[in-house]
């Protein structure tokens, strides 16, 4: 039998897609959007930023897939396909990226390093206190499939890591604060944050000017989850006041982030063009390959996406 699979992602390379779901499923027909001669043929849609509308228009399709950790992207379609799973990747390969990209970045504020990159510019020799990581406090916000791990790396690495969740569950080394209070309270304890929370209707505007105000004087965030998440205007306002040390960006609100923005010039922020934990092109297809399996065999597929919850 073939799997008519559609395909909606302008990155990516699709030859390399195509030929990995034709050695895992077989016998597949791989039509990439908006090039598909009869939609009713459709059985399963792999996507990144499906235009709104359209999954709706596939009468008989079976699963739509998520090319990418977060599903956001496919909820924001408000006519989405009523009973049709949303699953999206959790792939080893990329919570490892995220991982080495979170500690990059708090190695980088641990250590002053981007004092030490101002200081550089007017020829300033001024060496910093050097804290353990005992003494520094970092806190990750989401502690899901990626943020659990972030989390419970860097407190292997010795940093005094706590952690805030929804449900509040316990993870190994971690304090964990649930609910808007533990949102404050741990903020009040976080020299470095780390935002790993998905965009969802409550998350959205989370980090704004109240809740940044909450961090203690001369915190950094570093926000890999959402752009929705942080309120773009507060967290220039705490950098300008001093308030905030530095910020690095990856995700932002609109992508790619408009020229126009003032995150780009802003001397104290960093930004990587979504670049955190990419999809990994060889094991993703794989992986979306086994869960069409599951889906024909009428199994739950391993990450199905929580409409109501948005995550
Ligand atoms: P998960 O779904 O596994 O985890 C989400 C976490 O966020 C959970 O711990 C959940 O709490 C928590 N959460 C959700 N809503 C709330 C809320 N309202 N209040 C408190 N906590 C909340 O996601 P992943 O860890 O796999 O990925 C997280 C996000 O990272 C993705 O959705 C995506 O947006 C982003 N991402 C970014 C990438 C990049 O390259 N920059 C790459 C990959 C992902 P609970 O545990 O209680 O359910
Ligand atoms: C994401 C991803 O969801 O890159 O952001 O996987």
């Amino acid at each position: 039998m073939t799997t008519e699979v559609l395909f909606i992602w302008e990155g990516g390379d699709r030859d390399r897609w195509a030929r990995a779901l034709a050695r895992e499923l077989g016998d597949v027909r791989f039509h990439i959007y908006p090039d598909v001669p009869d939609k009713a043929e459709i059985d399963y849609a792999l996507v990144w930023m499906p235009p709104i509308g359209e999954l709706q228009t596939y009468p008989n399709m079976k699963g739509i897939f998520s090319i990418g950790a977060g599903a956001s992207h496919i909820l924001r379609d408000p006519d989405l396909p009523a009973g049709v799973p949303v699953v999206r990747l959790v792939d080893e390969i990329s919570v490892r990226d995220m991982w080495l990209y979170a500690c990059y970045w708090v190695l980088h504020y641990h250590r002053q390093f981007d004092l030490y990159r101002a200081n550089q510019a007017g020829g300033i020799w001024d060496r910093q206190e050097v804290l353990t990581p005992a003494q520094r406090r970092v806190t990750v916000l989401g502690l899901g499939a990626i943020g659990g791990r972030i989390a419970q790396e860097l407190a292997a690495m010795g940093f005094d890591t706590a952690g805030w969740s929804r449900s509040g569950k316990e993870l190994h080394g971690l304090r964990v604060y649930r609910g808007p209070e533990g949102l404050n309270t741990v903020l009040q304890r976080s020299d470095i944050v780390i935002n790993m929370l998905p965009a969802t209707a409550e998350t959205t505007q989370l980090l704004d000017a109240r809740r940044l105000a909450e961090l203690p004087k001369g915190a950094a965030l570093i926000n890999m989850g959402r752009g929705e998440v942080l309120e773009d205007a507060a967290l220039i306002a705490a950098l300008d006041s001093g308030a905030m040390s530095g910020a690095t960006l990856d995700v932002f609100r609109t992508e790619p982030l408009s020229l126009e923005h003032p995150f780009w010039t802003h001397p104290k922020i960093n930004i990587t063009p979504h670049a955190a934990g990419p999809t990994n092109e060889d094991s993703a297809p794989r992986q979306i390959a086994m869960d069409i399996l599951k889906l024909e065999r009428g199994e739950m597929p391993s990450h199905r996406v929580d409409l109501e919850r948005g995550y």
